[in-house]
């Protein structure tokens, strides 16, 4: 179980790791693609509870509007990018499990490769 972010800051991630986050970013991709109605690219609300509970996650009405509050754009949809991060942070909170560093490097990566699977 080793740590995956090293003394001075910089991502290790091990080959394992990167199989089970690529398979939760592409299944991610797939729900994105699904839920995202219209074709618009982003995440409606409306959109976005429905994604939610495909990934598994059943918010109540106040902590939906605020995680749509908190990652949408400033036309009220939530592109991939923020999309990921929205999942990985909710998978933080739920998993309960004290692993900060995860979710950091898990973004960083997602970034990284979110612009070739996206659109
Ligand atoms: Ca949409």
């Amino acid at each position: 179980d080793s740590p995956i972010l090293q003394k001075d800051g910089s991502a290790r991630l091990g080959l394992v790791e990167f199989q089970i986050l690529w398979n939760k970013i592409r299944s991610w991709l797939n729900i994105f693609r699904q839920f995202d109605l219209d074709k618009s690219g982003t995440m409606s609300s409306y959109e976005m509870r429905l994604a939610l509970e495909a990934a598994g996650f059943k918010l109540d009405n106040k902590l939906h509007q605020v995680v749509v509050d908190r990652y949408a754009d400033d036309s009220l949809g939530v592109d991939f990018d923020n999309f990921v991060s929205c999942l990985v942070k909710l998978e933080t909170m739920f998993s309960n499990q004290p692993k900060p560093s995860t979710t950091l490097s898990w973004v960083s990566l997602v970034t990284y490769y979110s612009e070739e699977i996206c659109y």
